[in-house]
């Protein structure tokens, strides 16, 4: 049943990282195996292995289902000619950016002068998508966006939730599935008293002084970052990444990315292997199941081969977008032509915008900076707006206080086949932005006329205040209980799932990777329980 490749384990070219002593408790034992055969025959293919990936594979593993990944990025697993992994957020290079031969950084100027630089073009981790009205920074690699992201590992407020997925029983997941996805990602944190006392959150001590001088909610938000290793850093006993500003185009320590829980968890049934630089653009039904092709990749995105795979089942994990992309395709294409009409629909920016103040003299920032963000500012209610304090981890005093906001902006985008470039299109405009701005400006403006202070203007451009073209949240597209049933089925193709940031109508009212994952957790567990 399950052909020559689920038994081979896990270990393809991910086998170096999820063999060796950096996953501590978790390393499964190395295996032999490379990627998916060309005719192989497989029980269950996942497309991606971001959040929604990683659950569906651990959780069918563990129910004794052979699964095989399928990853379009790399498998992170292999030094550079530094030692690490992973490139500095300071120093981009080859590894920072998925196919691009100039850098695309989210804040491309620092006093007015443009920051962006040339790289050799290769797959590398950061995908900044650019559509007609937005670019959508993604993850690209094993382990998805939990590679790039800042970790913040938040639970919204039940109050908020009903309004984000109406059709989900918010009790089951607020007693079983949320506390679940924490506990399995390793969520964590900051010790308030050494929050208090170290020089790398002096930013954040900044954020909260100006939010409750101006009477709104101070935060303290969890992260999947390990807090003792961080102190470790501080300390100078182990090598640094958050206190040595590796955040964007990967941390080589301390965090726990998807390659050290989920998926490390999942390599260790030997029920699941991995195929990197395997892009899918093809699901199609066929005999016994779904003919599945992939295109393998080169480094350099050439592509190596095409391979045809039948899959009983297939799950579509490639993130909101990935997702999208491919539904709205193989439907207009006429691959899968009953999807249904909501296929493509329902997609937001978690309402994303970006903003910098400029402090006092008296007021500095620190020139040592966490790169993981530990807290917020919570105006939602009041406000529609959730700001999380970001670091400006430049290695100098900047005098600048940075922000990415999470609002409640009402727009949303839809994703359409463009026959004549053969490309998949979205119709977000940049003017769509402003409820975005305008909810932030709830927080900041106060704050200003509190402090005395202004809008920095250098960060986006010249003299430009917000970054308002750009998400890091990407969110819908195959709404759940809408483009599939109220779990994620896709009904008109039976064996056809979607089961990761697609599901969701556009906004979870804060950072979205803890939603992604409890939902996963929910409808995997009844997918498991009624259709296999
Ligand atoms: P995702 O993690 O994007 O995984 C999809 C995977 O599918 C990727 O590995 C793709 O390479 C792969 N893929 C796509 N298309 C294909 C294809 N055709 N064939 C094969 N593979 C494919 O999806 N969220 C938080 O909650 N907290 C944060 O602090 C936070 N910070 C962020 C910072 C940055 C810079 C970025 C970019 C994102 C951040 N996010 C954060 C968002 C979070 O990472 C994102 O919501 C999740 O990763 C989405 O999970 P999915 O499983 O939907």
């Amino acid at each position: 049943m399950s052909g020559d490749v689920s038994r081979r384990g896990f270990l393809t070219a991910t086998g170096a990282l999820l063999g060796t002593a950096a996953l501590g408790a978790h390393s499964p034992a190395a295996r032999a195996g490379g990627p998916i055969a060309d005719g192989a025959r497989v029980p269950v293919l996942v497309i991606g292995t971001g959040y929604g990936g990683a659950v569906a594979a651990l959780r069918l593993a563990e129910a004794g289902v052979d699964v095989h990944l399928a990853e379009m990025g790399m498998a992170w697993d292999t030094p550079g000619p530094d030692g690490k992994i992973f490139c500095n957020t300071r120093t981009p290079d080859y590894r920072s950016y998925w196919l691009r031969t100039r850098t695309k950084a989210p804040l491309n100027y620092f006093l007015g002068f443009p920051i962006d630089r040339d790289i050799p073009r290769h797959t590398g981790v950061l995908d900044a998508e650019e559509f007609g009205g937005i670019t959508v920074y993604q993850g690209r690699g094993v382990g998805g966006g939990s590679l790039v992201n800042g970790g913040m590992a938040v639970t919204p407020k039940r109050e908020n939730f009903a309004a984000v997925l109406p059709s989900v029983n918010a009790d089951e997941m607020y007693g079983v599935y949320y506390p679940r996805a924490n506990a399995a990602l390793g969520v964590g944190t900051v010790d308030p008293a050494w929050f208090d006392a170290t020089d790398c959150y002096q930013y954040a001590r900044v954020g909260r002084k100006h939010a409750q001088r101006s009477g709104f909610p101070f935060v303290f938000v969890p992260d999947v970052y390990d807090w003792d290793y961080m102190k470790q850093e501080e300390a100078g006993t182990v090598p640094k990444s958050a206190l040595a500003g590796e955040i964007l185009y990967g941390n080589n320590h301390g965090k726990r990315s998807l390659q050290r829980t989920y998926l490390a968890r999942a390599a260790a049934t030997g029920r699941v292997s991995v195929s990197p630089l395997h892009q899918v653009t093809s699901v199609a039904p066929a005999a016994g199941g779904y003919l599945v092709t992939l295109e393998h990749l080169g480094t350099d995105g050439a592509r190596l081969a095409t391979k045809t795979v039948t899959a009983e089942r297939v799950f579509f994990a490639a993130g909101s977008v990935g997702t999208s992309k491919l539904l709205v395709k193989l439907k207009a294409t006429g691959v899968l032509p009953a999807l249904n009409g909501e296929v493509g629909k329902g997609w937001g920016d978690n309402g994303n915008v970006m903003c910098g103040r400029a402090n006092h003299l008296w007021d500095p920032t620190g020139s040592l900076q966490s790169a993981i963000p530990c807290c917020g500012i919570d105006n939602w209610a009041a406000g529609g707006a959730f700001a999380e304090v970001a670091p400006l981890p430049t290695g100098i005093e900047t005098f600048a206080s940075f922000y990415l906001s999470i609002t409640k902006n009402p727009h949303r985008a839809q994703f359409s086949w463009n026959a004549g470039t053969g490309r998949v299109e979205l119709n977000w405009q940049t003017a769509w932005k402003q409820p975005s701005i305008d909810m932030a400006r709830t927080i900041f403006d106060r704050i200003n006329a509190r402090e005395g202070t202004i809008y920095r203007t250098d960060l986006f451009g010249i003299y430009k205040v917000w970054g308002d073209h750009l998400t890091y949240h990407p969110l819908g597209g195959a709404v759940l209980n809408r483009a599939t049933d109220n779990y994620g089925r896709l009904t008109a193709y039976p064996g056809l799932y979607v089961i990761d940031g697609a599901l969701i109508p556009g906004n979870t009212t804060v950072n979205p990777f803890v939603t992604i994952t409890a939902l996963a957790e929910r409808n995997i567990e009844h997918i498991i329980a009624t259709d296999l």
